[in-house]
Order: C-alpha cells, then structure tokens, then sequence
C-alpha cells in the first residue's frame, strides 16, 4: 500500500485517509494511493461502505500543478473516479480545509458528500488558465444546477460550507471530518441509501434543456471581466456539453478542452504567476526558520484615503486597528468613508449585513500619536513628503512600544533617511500599498539597510493574513513598480510629441490588455499635482502644461487628456486635445509623424524591461517573478501574459535589446540604450528566468 494513502477499518466502515502534505494535491503518489486503497475496501467483505478523508490541514486542493507539463504518470484521475463512482458500496467525502479542482471533482465521484461548515468548495481551474479535467464540468451541473455551476466553473471562486448545503453539493454540515462522515456513513448503511451517482442524474439540467437562455445568461453575466482571458470560454462550452450531449460524451468533450488548455500559452502564464506569487512570500537572505513578531494590534497613522483603505483591508480580516489622526474632524470623515464604502459592498451582497458594524468595531479612532503605544506593527500613511514622514518616525521612536514594527506606506521615499529619525531602525521598513489599499492586492515589502530579518517577515506574513500579496523590494526612487511605471510615463509623454494622440497610446496598451493606459491612468490620479511638482522644479511638459493650464485636471474636472460626461468615468476622446497639441507642436516647431501600433507597444513596455533587468541588477528585487508578481498584483498585468519579465522572456531577450538600441539612436533617447543585464542575458541567448536567485533585496 502506499504512504500517502491508507485504510483503516473501523467494523462495517472502511476509512481511506490521504495524508500528502502542504495540500493533498493529487500526485501520481496519492491517485495511486487513492485507487489502491478504495480497491482493498472494496474487495474487503467486512466493509460496508467507505469514508475517503485527507489528514492534516484540507482536503485535496486538486491536481498537482508541479505535474503539469511533465509526461503523465498514471492511474489517470478518471480512471480513479470511475473506479469511486463504480464502486458496489457507498463512498462518502469527508471534506475540510478546501476541496479544489481535481480535490472536488474527487468529491463527485463519490456517492455522497459532508463538510465541517468552515469548508470551502470550488473549481479554480481557470484561475490557472484550465478548465477542469475530471469531470467537473459534468457532475457540478448534475449536482448544483447550471447556473451556479457557471458561477463555480467560469468565474471560479469557490463556495462556503452552508451555500454548498443549501445547493445540494453536500449532503450534511458535519463537526470532525472524519468523525462526521463516519456517522454519517452509518446513517447511509441503515437506511439502505442508493448509490447516487451523479452522472446518472440529470434532474437538475432539465430547465436548462428546455431553456438555454438560463445557461447562456449565465455565462455572460460572469464572462463580463473575462476580457484576453481564453480558459472562462472553454470552461463555459464544457459546462455546455454537460446540458447538451450525454454524460460519456461530455466527459470526452471536457478532456479534449482541458488537454487544449493544458498546453496554451495563457494557462503556463498563469501557472507561473501562482508559483511566483508563493515564492515572493520566501524572502531571499533571510536565515531559514526566522519567525515573525506576533501583531495582535496594528495601528495606523492617517485616515485618508490611504489609511482608510489599509486599515479596512486590517478589519476585514479580523484584526484590531488603532487609526490615528490629528484631528477630530479628520478622523470622523476617514471613519464615515469606510463605514460608507462597506456599507456599499453589504448592499451589494458582498459581505454579511452585520459585517459594516463589526468591522467598524474593530478600528478604535483616537487623535495624537501617543495612542501607538500597544500597537505591535505601526503603518504611517501621511502625506508624502520626508519632512513629515521624518517628523512622525521621530514621534513613533518615542512612543511606540519596545520591538513594534514602524512601516511607513510611502510610495517612494528612502526608508533608510526615514529608519534614521529612530533609534531603532532594525524595526523599520516600507509597506507600500496600492490604491485602493482595501481592493488592490499587492503590498511591496520594503527593506531598508538595517531592516531585521525578523521584522521583515512578521511584514510579509501579516501581508499575507490580511489577503494581501507581499513582494520584497530594496531601497531606491519608487522601488519596484513605480520606477518602472515611470519610464513608460516618459515615453507615453514623448509620443505624443512625436504625433501618437492619448487614446492611441492607451487603445495599445489595453489591448495588450492592461486595465488602463497611461494617459487614462493621469486623468484619473489628477494632471495638477504633476504640473504644480514641475513647476516647482522648473521643469517643462509642453503638452501637459497646456492642458493644465486650460483648467483640464483630468476626472475631477471633467476633462484632461480625455473629456468626461457628468457622473461618468468613462474616457472620450476630445477633439479640443488633438488641437491643442497641434498648436503646442506647431509652437515648438515640431511636425507630426504616423507613429504605428507596433512602435507604441515597444516603447510601452520595453522601456520598462530595461528599467527591470537594472533593478535585477541592483538586487532591488531578488528575482525576476517578485517583478511579476508587482504588476500583475499592484497594476493589473494581464494574468495570462504572466508579467513583464516573463513576457519578456516569451518575446525574446535578443529582439528587445535590439529594439531598445534602435529607439535609444532613433529618438536621440539615452535613457533607451539596453541595460547591462539585459544585454549580457540577450548576448548570450538567455532568459531572465535563468537568473539563479540574484543578491538579496
Ligand atoms: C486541477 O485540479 C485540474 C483538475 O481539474 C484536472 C486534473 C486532470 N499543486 O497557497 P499556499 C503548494 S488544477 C501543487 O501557500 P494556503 C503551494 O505551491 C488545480 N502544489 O497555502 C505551496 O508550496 P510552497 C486546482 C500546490 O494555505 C503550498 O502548497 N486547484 C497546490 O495559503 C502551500 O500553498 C487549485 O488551483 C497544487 N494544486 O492556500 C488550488 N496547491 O509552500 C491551488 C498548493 O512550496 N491552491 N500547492 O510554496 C490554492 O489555492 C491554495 O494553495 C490553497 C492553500 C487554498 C489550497
């Protein structure tokens, strides 16, 4: 018998337990085991019926990821769940922690299913680019009904414990696991239950049969944010089968689409995103085995937009929040704003009604700085100049308590000038959310030069409670995803210049399939706070200026690069602009050129791989996914484009360094010339991804 997997037999009920640790995921080990211990049950004349059950943390948490791509080792997962539903006696899924993917589909092939009432089920698969493989699209319909089928299948998050009960996923909410199913499968046994095998039951397809539409709405209520992505489709069309063809056939259909899928370009992107996201929480340099600090208190200083949104993403995951600010009045609207947005999400049946109060609970509102003192992690997120920053670290030094975290959310200020203002700067670090801090999932971890180990991965793993993606980064102007933002910001502001228009720019990069393009991106953040930096500075933006200086703030003003309809966000294109950067032009003498789709998609995102292969190079970043993992958490990168240095790697190392040389020459640009990195990795026919783990950030 195998490791993973054995059969203990407790009289008339057989036990298979899966024990595969961190998740159970279906190996070639644990089908193996799972086929040959359902077998032994089977053949054994004492058992009656059988408990499949996972030890440690969940249930199965579906195929194993890291076998993808490899040549299959069998027993094939349906030939393990034919053998399960096949089986003469009853089998019943004990299920806890998560059943996911191949781990549900497991679930229903069984006769019958129970779950402790904290369970979570679902079908993830195209989160991963994948439909499911085994079954799933064919036996969820069965059992739930299309429409939430869809819901599961094409939109892939996963349901709790009592919706699944309510849909008749699970038969019973039960206490242990294992315990319960036991019971449970004794309760079957004395009441002679059939063997419910859900291929056989097409009870719940019936209206869909009769009706498509209620399929068809289905899926396009939820394939409405499934832009560039090609997995939702083909999850739906197999969801299609199962309404439409008999069940062999479907289960046929569903295989040819998920071994399409398993080869695509989008579905190893996206794979690899789930890789890098998990390798970004394993800090580089940090002796192995370093614990965190316990936070049980987090205070925040600030409660605007900033603080607002980091100290709801705080409560939202249970965790008490001192939010300081200097005044009453401040403080009062920074609580009324978060009160309001929840408010908004319950209405929209997002979370529970009784969450907006309970959250509000949470955070205790005081004015003064004093009021850190029992916090274990301090966020400061005040506005962004060092002269205030320098003056509250100052204050945080005096108050807070011996061994408390200092983060400041600064965006791109030196953590090292800001650690210097305390007498403990091995306490101090960055946290740098994202706007909005309560949706936006990337968090860069900022290490600053005495930063302790300690410190910097009690940041990560609260990061990670409060649902967050923590990426590590090292000191430098805008760190990680900023710096690179700002030489994309450069060359989108010089096309036009050279004669692309704003929504040609932005119609590019959204195609590409960002969620915004630059210019779309200014109108919203506001043209003014630039402009009024640049004229401080002394420094010149012809366009931009003149924008400005017609009064066109972007959004807020109804107009900017684009113009706006009262009450929409909605981005139009403005004849006004094309004149007025004809005049500009025309004012500094400089003609228009046709500026092809082709040149602005380079000179989008090339610019930026370079400014990636320097922060490689500097050890800002560790490795070339935690860049990933920045912007497809931190600004929306297309998923299934992996992020820009996999993207990069995809296009050729070679072509872009080629590519850069020709725009540096051609544009007079300097700042274009290939980085040193990027040319070396290209000389020699390399990726990025072959970097072995480069210096510490
Ligand atoms: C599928 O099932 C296809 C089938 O339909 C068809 C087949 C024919 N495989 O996330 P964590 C590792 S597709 C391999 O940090 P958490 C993970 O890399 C699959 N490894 O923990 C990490 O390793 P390390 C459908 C996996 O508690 C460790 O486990 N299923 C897998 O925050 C801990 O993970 C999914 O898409 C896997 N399937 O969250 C579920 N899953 O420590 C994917 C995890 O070395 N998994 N690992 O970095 C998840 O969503 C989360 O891992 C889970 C736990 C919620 C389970």
């Amino acid at each position: 018998m195998s490791e993973v997997a054995k059969l203990d037999r407790h009289d008339i009920v057989g036990i298979v337990t899966i024990d595969s640790p961190p998740v159970n995921a279906l190996s070639a080990a644990v089908r193996g085991g799972i086929l040959d211990n359902v077998k032994a049950a089977i053949a054994d004349p004492e058992i009656k019926v059988i408990v499949l059950t996972c030890g440690g943390r969940t249930f199965i948490a579906g195929a194993d990821i890291t076998e993808f791509g490899k040549p299959p080792k069998p027993p094939a997962l349906n030939d393990v769940l034919s053998t399960i539903e096949n089986s003469p006696k009853p089998v019943i899924a004990a299920i806890h922690g998560t059943a996911l993917g191949g781990g549900l589909e497991v679930a229903l092939a069984c006769h019958y299913r129970v779950a402790t009432k904290d369970a979570k089920l679902g079908l993830p698969e195209v989160k991963l680019g994948l439909l499911p493989g085994a079954g799933g699209t064919q036996r969820l319909p069965r059992a739930v009904g299309p429409e939430l089928a869809v819901k599961m299948i094409v939109g892939g998050d996963p349901i709790g414990a009592a919706e699944a009960h309510k849909a008749g996923l699970i038969e019973e909410i039960v206490e242990g696991p294992a315990s319960g199913a036991e019971a449970f499968a004794r309760k079957v046994v004395a009441e002679n239950r059939p063997l419910r095998k859900l291929r056989d039951d097409d009870s719940k397809l019936a209206a869909a049969k009769a009706d498509r539409s209620i399929f068809t709405n289905a899926v396009a209520a939820i394939t409405k944010k499934s832009r560039g992505l090609e997995a939702p489709f083909a999850a739906a069309d197999a969801v299609g089968y199962a309404i439409d063809l008999p069940f062999d056939e479907g289960l046929k259909r569903e295989r040819e689409g998920f071994l399409k899928l398993l080869t695509s370009d989008q579905s190893k992107a996206q794979r690899y995103a789930f890789f890098a996201e998990r390798e970004a929480a394993k800090i580089a340099g940090v002796p192995e085995g370093t614990k965190g600090r316990k936070v049980d208190r987090v205070a925040i200083i600030g409660a605007g937009t900033m603080g607002g949104g980091i100290a709801m993403s705080f409560a939202n995951a249970g965790i008490p929040v001192t939010l300081i600010e200097t005044a009453e009045e401040q403080l009062k609207r920074g609580m009324g704003v978060m009160q309001k947005n929840w408010e908004a999400t319950a209405a929209r049946g997002g979370i529970p009604a009784d969450a907006p109060a309970k959250r509000m609970a949470l955070i205790d509102g005081k004015v003064g700085l004093e009021h850190v003192k029992d916090a274990d992690l301090v966020i400061e997120a005040v506005f962004e100049t060092m002269a205030v920053k320098k003056e509250v670290f100052g204050k945080l030094d005096q108050y807070a308590k011996p061994g408390a975290v200092l983060a400041s959310n600064t965006s791109y200020l030196n953590i090292d000038a800001i650690a210097a203002e305390t007498s403990r700067p091995q306490d101090v670090l960055g946290m740098h959310f994202f706007s909005p801090a309560n949706v936006m999932k990337l968090c860069e971890i900022v290490r600053a030069e005495k930063t302790a180990p300690d410190a910097l991965v009690t940041a990560v793993s609260i990061a990670r409670k409060i649902a967050k993606v923590p990426a590590v980064v090292g000191v430098c102007d805008g760190f990680v995803g900023n710096r690179m933002l700002a030489q994309r910001g450069k060359q989108a502001e010089k096309l036009l210049f050279e004669g692309a228009l704003p929504q040609q720019v932005d119609a590019v990069v959204t195609k590409f399939g960002m969620p915004m393009g630059p210019f779309a991106m200014g109108d919203l953040a506001g043209l003014d706070i630039g402009w009024r930096s640049r004229k401080d500075r002394g420094i010149k933006s012809e366009i931009a200026d003149a924008l400005c200086e017609a009064g066109r703030f972007g959004q807020k003003t109804g107009k900017g690069y684009y113009k706006y309809e009262a009450g929409s966000r909605a981005p139009l294109p403005d004849p006004d602009v094309e004149k007025l950067i004809d005049e500009t032009l025309a004012k500094l003498g400089l003609k228009r050129r046709a500026v092809s789709d082709e040149e602005i998609l380079e000179r989008m995102m090339y610019p930026m791989i370079n400014e990636g292969a320097k922060i490689l190079a500097e050890g800002i970043a560790a490795r070339p996914s935690d860049i990933d993992v920045v912007w497809l958490y931190g600004y929306g990168w297309p998923i299934y484009r992996g992020g820009p240095m996999y993207w990069a790697d995809s296009v050729g190392l070679k072509h872009i360094a080629e590519r850069l040389a020709f725009y540096a020459k051609e544009t007079n640009d300097p700042s274009l010339e290939p980085a040193p990195l990027l040319k070396k990795l290209a000389d020699e026919g390399k990726t990025f991804a072959s970097l072995a783990q480069g210096k510490a950030a």
